[in-house]
């Protein structure tokens, strides 16, 4: 990308401002920095990485939509909503030269996100966060919405993505990465158990963040109280196990998802009480039965699907997710199948959670 940040800032100030530009966050899709004005408030600039979001038009409808929703009613986000910023020329975004998109974000001042959850206090606090978004943007019609990523958390299709770029691949005798592949091999079965469910109408389609991993969650300075959800691209009609399984598999996860001693991964029972405690204090009413039976099968099926899409993506040369080194995202997927391991061997357990949490289940 050759195109500067600061060139593109300016055209979100008032001419002539002056103004600071850092990189911020890790995402691993958009390209994010802050922009400190001198004499307005600090914003937040992404470029959005046009390979993931073939229409961005679609995310900008869909902000426009939940932002008018939020500030409409007694929402809790209202206060800390990442609000879009117009540019100074109107509409959504600003398109470059090379056809990139970029928007702004009011920058939530006074916060901050978690490098991992450090007390049972912080996860209670992350899934009340989670289950108030869902309650609160379960109150829009999903028709409403537009589909800003067509098959996101749809497993089998991820599936069908790694088995086209193997048919394709070379190298497949290198032991680690057969190893992975085996170990997808042997859950084939398991993959399409939501997409299964949802075709059966036993689940249906809310209004979901899909992306609700730590690094997705606003938190106040101290770490205390969670304040809201940001990195909204994904804010799109889906199934709330996609949500509360991306956020299971990233915050019981200490080391994280590209530690440096992968064996050292390890899926934090008490963790995941915590946060499925907080979560139903907030979004236990939305939770139907068969809900409620599916939710061991979804914390283990999305980290199972993202080291799937993190494999495929090694396989077809690192084109999705942002990489530091050749390598990197066969390492993350090796990860997360040992999270998926560590969740196996824990069924009876986290099944005890889930039903303790849910009494109406026993
Ligand atoms: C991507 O952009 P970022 O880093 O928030 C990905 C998520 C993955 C996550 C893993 C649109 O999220 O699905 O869970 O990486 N987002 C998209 O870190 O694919
Ligand atoms: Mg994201």
């Amino acid at each position: 990308m050759s195109v500067e940040p600061e060139f593109i800032a300016a055209r979100f100030l008032a001419e002539g401002e002056g103004y600071r530009v850092e990189p911020l966050g890790d995402g691993l899709i958009n390209q994010t920095w802050r922009v400190s004005p001198a004499a307005s408030a600090r914003f937040v600039l992404q470029r959005i990485n046009a390979r993931v979001f073939p229409h961005p038009e679609r995310i900008a409808a869909n902000l426009r939509r939940i932002q008018a929703h939020v500030h409409g009613g007694r929402c809790d986000f209202a206060e800390h909503w990442p609000d879009l910023i117009a540019p100074r020329e109107g509409g959504d975004t600003v398109l470059d030269a090379e056809g990139g998109h970029w928007r702004a974000l009011r920058y939530i001042e006074g916060s901050r996100v978690l490098d991992r959850i450090a007390t049972e206090r912080q996860a209670v606090a992350v899934g009340r966060v989670l289950g108030a978004f869902h309650a609160a943007l379960g109150e829009v019609d999903c028709a409403e919405l537009e589909d800003s990523l067509p098959d996101f958390h749809v497993a089998p299709g991820y599936l069908a993505g790694l088995d086209a770029v193997r048919a394709a691949a070379t190298g497949l005798d290198d032991p680690s990465l057969r190893q992975a592949l085996d170990f997808v091999d042997a859950r084939r079965d398991f993959v399409p158990v939501l997409e299964r469910a949802k075709a059966a109408g036993l689940l249906r389609l809310r209004v979901i963040h899909g992306d609700p991993k730590l690094a997705n969650i606003l938190f106040d300075r101290a770490g205390e109280r969670a304040l809201t959800l940001i990195d909204l691209d994904t804010v799109k009609p889906g199934l709330v196990h996609y949500d509360i399984g991306d956020c299971l598999r990233s915050c019981c996860n200490h080391s994280g998802e590209s530690p440096d001693d992968p064996g050292a991964t390890h899926f934090d029972l008490a963790l995941c009480e915590a946060i499925l405690r907080g979560y139903l204090s907030e979004a236990a009413t939305l939770l139907t039965a068969a809900d409620r039976e599916h939710l061991y099968d979804a914390i283990r099926l999305i980290p199972l699907e993202l080291g799937i899409r993190f494999l495929a993506d090694h396989l077809a040369g690192d084109v999705y997710f942002r990489t530091e080194s050749r390598g990197q995202n066969l390492q993350r997927a090796r990860v997360q199948f040992r999270l998926v391991e560590c969740i196996e061997e824990d069924e009876a357990a986290i099944r005890r959670i889930v039903a303790a949490s849910l009494p109406s289940m026993e």
